[in-house]
């Protein structure tokens, strides 16, 4: 970015970003003292893992403290630039919160009495633990729930001693369904980061994917470009999001029934033979069954399902498609919505297939990869049991990751074998799971929990053992090889010393392997050693690498405009408009809509969405961020408001269909969404009190969802299901 203008309107769309940056300065007098010379400041790269997008940054630190956190301009993901959680990072360092030293259960399970113990005590008890359910039940019986990039250690020593079940919830409660829903027409997901070529492209589509309030960081800069360009954007959503407010058309559809509207475009796109007839010849299979299923799926059915005006349906599918083959419909990123997500997500890729737009410049194109040689460890002891989650693929046919939730209703059942113990790792399984009460009821049937988090989360509080990982500025993890328009490499590395006795993951994972009796997982006595083999094997530059942060892979196509040739992985070699994978397990071959359930009377359906200034349920504690954010509102449209008679800024409680009731929370009366909706930002209203600034503030849409469905073909579970009724405070 480089003119001014293009950078006001990056923090226009970013608001916050000068927040975050101004606030930086103000707490690091929390931190330890250091002891460099006055007024020195060294730089170190490193990459950022605030969120999932893993930025490359560069740490400064001054007087020996941690100072700022910039983007690395030789990055591919930040360009120079982070977010404002990323700059954020600092606070994290700081956070008074933090967890200091392992703590060891001494009272009643939940009920927060420890004891601080050394890491041979905490690491013996773990070990303990889990060997003893090893010989009770074997080592499947243990469940490893992880997520987030410093997961890698610890799912090499448990599977190095035979651990089989383990699930993050980036995949049933996030982009998993579409992932399926691709794969199940193109042969192949989209992966993380999704490749949209926002960059070169015509005209983008979002549908419910929120760019400037969701930071994925590359997108928000290409977004931001793409707004400056002008080129048309449609937005299809409930809310007034700040992309609608960029957009040339907004689609304020009724919640639940977006599948309605894509089958309409299908059939539009058909029906005026405004599709990419050559595409479809070329590479289409089943495709006159396709368009047969697609009868009745007219404008003005989907007008009387979604809530749109027939005409809008229909000027805009005419808008995008005079850009195809450069144009985008973004295939969105959490899709769980509404329990037939994966259909949904097929359908996005369906009318993508209509639009020619598959490897192609300005549309999705292929990404491209880094390789890098393994450092050659024993591989992983086979087990003759099932995978607990999705024994023989029954439970959820399309499954092609493990399911979270299926591994925790095991847990319940106890079929089709026990789990005795759960390793959870980065991941505050309260918040991202739906209904808390039901991960409670499975936590109650454990013999062990052990929780690895860097703030005393609301799942640390449950645990028998809690083990405090330093945060990522102040440790090595695995090499990062990532996917995009280039492959690129990247290095982790620490910045500052953590402030108290928290350790690196992979260094309690290396004493953890020495323990469980698998020391050969990890035979290297420092990471350092590890990581420098596999650059030094590769033909790569250790020390290069520590400089810059990250290197490119050497440019390969990744469209057809730059020589690629497309090829598809599914059973027919086709793109499948007709799935006869899915009539074979008995789903629809071409997606079907279904309406969503009306709700009671009095009763509203509740939306979530991000605040740019957060990340789940991680960053609320963050003073940085909390400051810039501190709780979270609900969003009632004027009339609706006036009817229930709230007014803005009054403290509301909501009740849910099945009587769970929220914190309270703010009012926003406001007229960007729909009078028949109402919305919140996820991830607050925490329930530990150690987390001393986030606790009580704002409320939990997660404990809101009890009326969850999981979606048949992969397990997904629904966020968007729930009712809710206001509950005026006294
Ligand atoms: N109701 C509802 N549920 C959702 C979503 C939603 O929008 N609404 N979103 C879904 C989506 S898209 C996703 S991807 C998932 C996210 O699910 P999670 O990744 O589980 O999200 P968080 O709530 O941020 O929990 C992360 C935990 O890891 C800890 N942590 C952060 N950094 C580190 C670290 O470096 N080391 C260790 N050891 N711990 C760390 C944090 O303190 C926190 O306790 O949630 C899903 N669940
Ligand atoms: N700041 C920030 N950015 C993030 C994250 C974060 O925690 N914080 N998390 C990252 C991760 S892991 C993910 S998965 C993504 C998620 O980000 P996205 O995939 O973009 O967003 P969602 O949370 O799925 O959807 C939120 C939007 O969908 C709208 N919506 C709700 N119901 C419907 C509906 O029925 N139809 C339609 N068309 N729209 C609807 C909501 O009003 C809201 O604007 O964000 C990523 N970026
Ligand atoms: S998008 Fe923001 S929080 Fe996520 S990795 Fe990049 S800078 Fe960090
Ligand atoms: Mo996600």
């Amino acid at each position: 970015m480089s003119s001014r203008f293009t950078r006001r309107r990056f923090l226009q769309i970013t608001s916050g970003t000068l927040g975050a940056a101004a606030a930086g300065t103000a707490v690091w007098s929390l931190g330890a003292a250091g002891a460099a010379a006055p007024g020195e400041v060294t730089t170190l790269p490193t990459f950022c893992e605030m969120c999932f997008w893993r930025c490359g940054g560069i740490a400064h630190v001054r007087d020996g403290k941690l100072w700022k956190f910039e983007g690395n301009p030789l990055d591919p993901q930040s360009r120079g630039r982070l977010c404002p959680r990323g700059t954020g990072a600092v606070g994290a360092h700081y956070d008074p919160d933090r967890l200091r030293q392992p703590l060891m259960r001494v009272g009643e399970r939940g009920k927060e009495q420890w004891k601080a113990v050394g890491w041979d005590e905490a690491i013996a008890a773990v070990a303990a633990g889990l060997t003893k359910i090893k010989a009770e039940h074997g080592a499947e019986s243990v469940a490893l729930f992880n997520h987030g990039f410093g997961q890698r250690f610890f799912q090499h020593v448990l599977k190095s001693w035979g651990v089989i079940n383990y699930a993050g919830p980036s995949y049933a409660q996030c982009r998993g369904p579409r992932d399926v829903g691709f794969a199940l027409t193109f042969g192949s997901g989209l992966g993380s980061p999704e490749p949209t070529d926002i960059e070169n492209t015509d005209c983008l589509v979002l549908i419910g994917s929120h760019l400037g309030e969701n930071m994925h960081n590359t997108q928000v800069q290409e977004f931001a470009r793409a707004v400056e360009r002008r080129i048309p954007i449609i937005v299809v959503d409930p809310r007034h999001s700040v992309a609608a407010s960029k957009a040339k058309y907004w689609l304020p559809i009724r919640p639940g029934t977006d599948l309605a509207l894509l089958l309409a475009w299908c059939k539009l796109l058909v029906d005026e033979d405004r599709y990419d007839r050559g595409f479809v010849q070329r590479h289409g299979h089943g495709f006159d069954k396709f368009v047969k299923a697609l009868e009745g799926a007219t404008p003005e059915w989907a007008a009387a399902e979604t809530g749109l005006d027939a005409e809008l349906i229909r000027t805009a599918a005419r808008e995008f498609a005079a850009h195809r083959p450069r144009t985008i419909i973004h295939p969105g990123r959490r899709v769980n919505w509404n329990g037939d997500d994966t259909q949904r997500s097929r359908a996005v890729a369906l009318l993508s297939a209509l639009l020619g737009n598959w490897g192609r410049r300005g549309g999705l194109y292929v990404s491209a990869g880094m390789k890098v040689k393994p450092y050659g460890l024993p591989p992983y002891p086979k087990s003759d049991k099932p995978l607990a989650d999705n024994p023989g693929h029954e439970r959820y046919p399309f499954a092609d990751e493990a399911v979270t939730t299926g591994l925790r209703e095991t847990t319940l059942t106890g079929q089709p074998y026990p789990i005795k113990g759960w390793f959870v790792y980065s991941t505050n399984l309260m918040q991202a799971l739906p209904n808390p009460a039901e991960t409670l009821a499975a936590i109650d049937k454990l013999d062990l929990l052990v929780v690895v988090d860097t703030v005393p989360s609301e799942i640390a509080g449950y645990a028998d053992i809690v083990l405090p990982e330093a945060m990522f500025l102040e440790r090595h993890d695995e090499l990062l090889t990532g996917w995009g328009r280039r492959g690129w490499l990247a290095l982790r590395q620490p910045v500052v010393a953590p402030p108290h006795d928290q350790k690196p993951g992979w260094w309690i994972a290396k004493q953890l392997s020495a323990k469980l009796g698998v020391p050969e997982s990890m035979p290297f006595d420092d990471i350092e050693q590890y990581l420098k083999k596999r650059i030094d094997d590769s033909g790569l530059s250790w020390d290069e690498l520590k400089r810059d942060g990250v290197k490119l892979a050497a440019p390969e196509p990744i469209t057809v405009e730059d020589g690629l040739s497309l090829t598809f992985d599914t059973p027919s070699g086709k793109v499948e408009f007709f799935s006869d994978q899915l009539a074979a397990k008995g789903f629809d071959p071409v997606p079907k809509y279904t309406p969503p359930d009306k709700p009671p009377a009095g009763f509203f359906p509740l939306v979530t969405g991000r605040a740019p200034v957060h990340t789940f349920s991680r960053t609320q504690t963050n003073p940085l961020l909390h400051d810039l954010m501190p709780d979270n509102e609900l969003w009632v449209h004027a009339s609706t408001a006036e009817q229930a008679g709230l007014k803005n800024r009054q403290f509301v409680k909501l009740k849910n269909q099945d009587g769970v009731l929220s914190n309270p929370l703010r009012v926003k009366v406001t007229q960007r969404i729909r009078p028949d909706t109402l919305y919140m930002v996820y991830g607050f209203g925490h329930a530990n009190k150690a987390l001393k600034r986030a606790y009580g503030k704002g409320a939990s849409a997660a404990q809101l969802n009890t009326k969850y469905r999981t979606d048949p073909l992969m397990g997904a579970t629904s966020i968007h299901g729930n009712f809710v009724t206001f509950v005026k405070e006294a």
